[in-house]
């Protein structure tokens, strides 16, 4: 297939990404550090750490037809009018998605796809990979790059003469095709709740969405307890222990909330003293079903964050690594031999480095992003304020925009960046904000007079874009 590298060449008002040329206007933000990225499709590599876990995922769910290849440029239709986003959804923010105009983008999310997909195949079950865009924080554990796998499965209603066949062939269906396990999942929310997590009362009877329900959460423990404890076999075979301090696999389900879904669920593992989100799924909104010219469909779809698999199966951590192109690191995974421990090739020393500024007088305050950008955030809540600005007023200062400046600067020179510290003068109202920017290297040793450097044209840059001043 034929998958061309982004070129830079943006001759001014166009943008030329896979041999297309967009032109570019306002909303235009995606650059040149992120192009770079494009084309890489890292999930179909051979002997790639996310390959090897795409394959894995892809082997639990049978017959399902996989799509690994489909372009990442898409229409904020296709991102997010399709899914039901509304108006004024943070998810399609500028400070959140990288534009290469007001009418296309980088993927956030596979389910971009999704309508297409149900439109061009009714049939039963489909899995997408893809790389996916985000303008998000910088740490181990985020990238702007990375990789989803969606999953999708749906029954047609009109193969069955009332709602119970329905109900009977989808436990049928589950008995067949997912295997039991034995791993006591936390789950203490009922499936739906009015407020919190709703039944679409218009179109699932509650016995139907509870099958749906059961179907999907099991069919997705049965995929991370497989996975783990097959990883865990094969770590134990070699001497290692799968996630580090032989602690036993721990997963609990969250509600939680997509335009695209509902009711909602995350799934969350326990990993290094803390739970990670490694998916989010539900109930398919039957009016997205609607778009795709398949009314008569119900079931559920999913959304897997590959990179999260993948650096729980291998103990990779950083994630930084999946790009790298260091023979080091690459030739540590074979997909024909069990999985095997990632060996830090080496480790190279931090350089922290500090930089504190007020941010311009007549600024309406920071825009800090608590919880990295994502599109599971719930909508403002009917008639209330927003929970961000609207679409069109760009806040004086949004943390993803000091993100961007470190990204462009440093790549991956730039492990984390963190705030520090945050007031408010009592006086003059100014705000002041400190971050901390670690610079670690994967392949070097970074000197001081390098770290120092970067530092140096990072905090000019903050200076000449945001009109900050520097303390
Ligand atoms: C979504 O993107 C939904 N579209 C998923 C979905 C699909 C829900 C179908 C329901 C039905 P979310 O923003 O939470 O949801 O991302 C899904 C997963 O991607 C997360 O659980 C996480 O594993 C991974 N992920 C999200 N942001 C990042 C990031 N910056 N770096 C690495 N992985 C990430
Ligand atoms: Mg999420």
């Amino acid at each position: 297939p034929k998958r061309l590298y982004a070129s830079k060449e943006s001759t001014g008002s166009s943008l030329t990404i896979d041999g297309e040329s967009y032109p570019s206007d306002s909303w235009t933000n995606v650059s040149s550090s992120i192009l770079e990225h494009y084309g890489r499709a890292l999930h179909i590599q051979q002997n790639h750490p996310l390959t090897i876990t795409r394959k894995l995922i892809e082997s639990r769910f049978k017959k399902f037809q996989n799509y690994n290849d489909l372009p990442g440029v898409v229409t904020v239709g296709q991102n997010f009018d399709s899914l039901g986003f509304t108006a004024d959804h943070p998810g399609r923010s500028r400070t959140d998605t990288y534009y290469i105009n007001k009418h296309t983008l980088l993927r956030t999310h596979t389910t971009a796809h999704e309508v297409d997909i149900f439109r061009a195949n009714s049939s039963d079950g489909y899995t997408i990979s893809a790389d996916v865009y985000r303008r998000d924080s910088v740490d181990k554990s985020h990238y702007p790059v990375f990789h989803q796998m969606e999953g999708a499965l749906t029954w047609d209603r009109r193969a069955f003469s009332s709602s119970s066949d329905l109900i009977a062939q989808i436990q049928a269906d589950m008995l067949a095709n997912v295997p039991k396990h034995d791993l006591a999942v936390e789950d203490p929310n009922p499936t739906f709740h009015p407020e919190r997590n709703p039944l679409q009362t218009k179109y699932h009877t509650p016995q139907e969405a509870e099958a749906i329900a059961t179907h999907l959460k099991r069919s997705l423990e049965d995929m991370v307890v497989t996975i783990f404890t097959e990883a865990d076999k094969a770590l134990k075979a070699a001497g290692h222990d799968a996630q580090g301090e032989d602690e036993p696999l721990k997963v609990r389900w969250v509600e939680a909330f997509f335009p695209h879904t509902s009711p909602s669920w995350e799934l969350e593992v326990w990993w290094r003293g803390d739970w990670l989100e490694v998916l989010g799924c539900g109930v398919i909104d039957q009016p997205l079903l609607t778009r795709a010219d398949q009314p008569d469909r119900v079931g559920w779809a999913f959304g897997i964050g590959l990179e999260r698999i993948a650096m729980l199966l291998f103990g990779i951590p950083d994630i930084r690594l999946f790009w790298s192109k260091d023979s080091r690191f690459l030739s540590q995974f074979d997909e024909s031999k069990p999985i095997q421990r990632y060996q830090p090739f080496s480790k190279y020393p931090a350089a922290p480095r500090d930089v504190a500024f007020w941010l311009p007088k007549s600024s309406t305050g920071p825009v800090i992003a608590e919880t990295p950008a994502s599109v599971s955030s719930a909508p403002s809540p009917a008639g209330g304020q927003p929970t961000e600005p609207p679409m069109d007023i760009e806040p004086a200062f949004h943390e993803n925009d000091l993100m961007e400046v470190v990204r462009n600067t440093a790549g991956d020179d730039v492990e984390d960046v963190k705030l520090i510290d945050s007031f408010t003068h009592p006086k003059t109202g100014r705000h002041s904000l400190c971050y901390r920017v670690t610079y670690r290297s994967l392949e070097k040793t970074l000197t001081n007079e390098e770290a120092n450097a970067l530092h140096e044209q990072i905090r000019n840059e903050l200076v000449e874009r945001f009109g900050v001043e520097l303390r």
